[in-house]
């Protein structure tokens, strides 16, 4: 199996030919979105070439084309997470439009007092919807700290209790790496009644994730993170639950019967799905889909590991440079968030496109996090299947570098 894995996947990426700065690109900002293989910029074009129009509202050939191929799509991501059927998929524009869709959708049945709880490392995205419906309708926004290692200690938990009636954290921080215990947090969710919404935005792509074995009432996702194109998301929800919720968009498609003053929706996943669908990006969702499951999920983690484990070695070889997130790497996915002595994020992002490297600095969206840790910013580098060794050897040697550009000794 790991046989696979020493395949040059780079090939497969036309975008990894590319030269920045002279030099070749050495992309290692996954975590904010990740490129594309030829067979997802293919398949997005064949459908353009071949295949447009508007789903559901024609009885022309075309139309009926693109419908199917849409309903293909949520067939492949209904396979791909495990869910019951193609009616928990709901598509949207990223994971950010899925969160905002639940917060909005399921606050009618909170009260006041009622308790909505989060990791203090969540994405702001995981964060402003809850904010909002909290202050909206009185509710309490409580948070679950990290320790020093970036993990959830025990007596955290406690926090989760009948008071509790959502729980809605991240599987993979996107700024640290860790891997919370998901199924841990939904079963002691699930015993306080409460419901657990899981952003696997930044899992889904390097992990095997399963809505039934982690127990998940919703579970969202973006495709741009896992090799699909932008502007699609996803929402699974339990049937049941999303039966009861009333939807977020309103327009087109998404309607029983409209009258001049009064108006009734479709049926679930519909009526979540208002106006003309992105089927381009259906489409191209599941050729990602077919690329990933071609190579294996548990290959590209076991490939990312150890590109991981040999870039944090290394890294940890240059004492200027500080690590933060889990150093027990069993617990870290293929996010390393980290400072240079002295030296800025930006100045260290800066110099590292220099080198060809593509990273990110700043707060990546957690300010909450970052004054926790009492950061102002970070650099961090994020890596994918497509990434190999010598693309940490031209990091470590960028980062042992790095001081030097700016006039420091060493
Ligand atoms: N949740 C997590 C954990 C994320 O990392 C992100 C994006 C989102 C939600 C939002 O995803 P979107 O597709 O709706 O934008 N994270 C990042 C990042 O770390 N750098 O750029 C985007």
């Amino acid at each position: 199996m790991i046989d696979k894995i020493k395949v040059n996947f780079k090939e497969d990426f036309p975008i990894l030919e590319k030269k920045v700065n002279g030099r070749r690109l050495v992309y290692l900002d996954n975590a904010a979105t990740t490129q594309k293989p030829k067979s997802v910029i293919d398949a997005i074009s064949d459908y353009y070439k071949n295949h447009n129009g508007n789903p559901h509202r024609g009885a022309h050939s075309l139309s009926v084309e693109a419908t199917s191929l849409y309903d293909d799509a949520k067939e492949a991501v209904k396979n791909f997470i495990n869910a019951d059927s193609i009616d928990e998929i709901i598509f949207t524009k990223n994971s950010t439009e899925s969160l905002n869709l639940l917060a909005y959708s399921l606050s009618e049945d909170f009260k006041e007092n009622d308790e909505i709880l989060l990791c203090i490392s969540e994405h702001h995205s995981n964060i402003l919807p809850w904010m909002r419906i909290a202050k909206e309708k009185n509710l309490k926004l409580k948070y679950i700290y990290i320790d020093e290692n970036g993990s959830i200690p025990e007596s955290e938990y406690e926090k989760i209790t009948k008071k509790t009636k959502l729980v809605s954290i991240a599987q993979m921080s996107n700024v640290l790496g860790t891997i919370y215990p998901i199924k841990k947090i939904s079963k002691i969710a699930h015993e306080n009644d409460a419901i657990i919404v899981v952003d696997a935005a930044q899992s889904i792509p390097h992990l095997k994730v399963d809505v039934k074995d982690i127990d998940a009432d919703f579970l969202v996702f973006s495709a741009h993170k896992m090799l699909g194109p932008m502007g699609i998301g996803v929402l699974y929800g339990k049937k049941h639950l999303l039966d009861n919720m009333p939807p977020f968009l309103l327009g087109g498609d998404m309607i029983e019967y409209v009258y001049e003053n009064d108006a009734t929706f479709a049926e679930v996943p519909f009526r979540f799905e208002a106006g003309t669908q992105n089927v381009e990006g259906a489409v191209g969702l599941k050729a990602a889909i077919d690329y990933i499951e071609k190579i294996g999920l548990q290959n590209i983690e076991a490939h990312e590991k150890m590109l991981t484990e040999y870039a944090v070695k290394e890294m940890l070889k240059i004492p200027y440079i500080e690590i933060y997130g889990p150093m027990d790497l069993e617990k870290r996915g293929g996010i390393i968030s980290f400072n240079v002595k002295d030296i800025h994020p930006h100045d260290v992002s800066t110099i590292l496109d220099s080198y060809g490297i593509a990273s990110r600095a700043g707060h990546h969206c957690c300010q909450p996090l970052m004054r926790y840790m009492n950061l102002n910013s970070s650099v961090r580098v994020s890596f994918y299947l497509y990434n190999n060794m010598e693309d940490i050897d031209v990091l470590i040697d960028a980062l042992k570098n790095v001081r030097k550009w700016l006039g420091y000794g060493s």
